[in-house]
């Protein structure tokens, strides 16, 4: 869980997810906050379950994933943001593919099988847009490129060398999966938007970078 400034949401996404029914840990990344998430994230140190690590400088999403990725021993790994835009309780479905041995990267898709519940059209159109570029640039067929919730086998997602460290994180990984020859299965996922009042950061300037990304690894190793 990369955390940046989310004193408002921190208690109850960590207490969502320490409620899902499955055997977990949760890693904590804190992206050097500074707002009160630092001092929150105090308490739950010593938490069976739970281990928090600290940036000293702000990094970006994909630093403090970089930085969490060494720090878990389970056979699966997946992202999961620090607010209170996904359900923690999809994991248990979301896994389920690579448990069977069927998939090694699933992604759950906020636009599959369901009626679209986007705040902002431009970012649903920026997402469907860049899902469209991966399906032909990396032969793919998915539909939520920017999903927060990339569930991985362990072993695939600890090999793949993450060279950026801000929202670049999806299209990178996306890219390098694909080009390692995954093919990444889909489900649908809950999703709760929030507003950029109640601290949405992700800006159009994080989408073309994602394009340019995309582009940049089809053709350069
Ligand atoms: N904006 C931002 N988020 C960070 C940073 N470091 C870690 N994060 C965390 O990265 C996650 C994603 O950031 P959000 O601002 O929720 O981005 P978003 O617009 O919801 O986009 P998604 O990545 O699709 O969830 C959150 O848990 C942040 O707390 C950082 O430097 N900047
Ligand atoms: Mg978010």
């Amino acid at each position: 869980m990369p955390v940046f400034n989310e004193q408002k949401t921190i208690r109850e996404i960590i207490a969502k997810v320490m409620a899902v029914p499955i055997e977990k840990e949760l890693i904590i990344v804190d992206d050097a906050s500074t707002d009160n998430t630092r001092a929150i994230l105090k308490e739950y140190e010593n938490v069976p379950g739970i281990k928090v690590f600290y940036h000293k400088k702000n990094k970006g999403k994909a630093g403090a994933i970089k930085t969490g990725i060494p720090h878990t021993t389970g056979e699966i790994i997946s992202v999961q943001d620090g607010d209170l835009e996904t359900d923690p309780n999809d994991f248990v479905h979301l896994t389920e593919p690579i448990k069977r041995g069927e998939a090694s990267v699933v992604y759950g898709s906020r636009y599959l099988n369901r009626t679209e519940k986007s705040l902002y059209f431009a970012y649903k159109f920026g997402a469907r847009f860049l899902s469209w570029v991966v399906n032909i640039l990396y032969c793919q067929n998915i539909t939520d490129e920017a999903t927060c919730y990339k569930v991985f086998k362990a072993d695939v997602l600890k090999k793949i060398p993450l060279e950026y460290d801000r929202f670049e994180f999806c299209p990178e990984v996306t890219a390098k999966v694909s080009k390692m020859g995954y093919k990444i299965k889909e489900l649908p996922m809950n999703y709760y938007p929030r507003s950029f009042e109640e601290g949405k950061k992700m800006n159009w300037r994080d989408g073309v970078k994602a394009l340019w990304v995309l582009i940049k690894f089809r053709f350069v190793s």
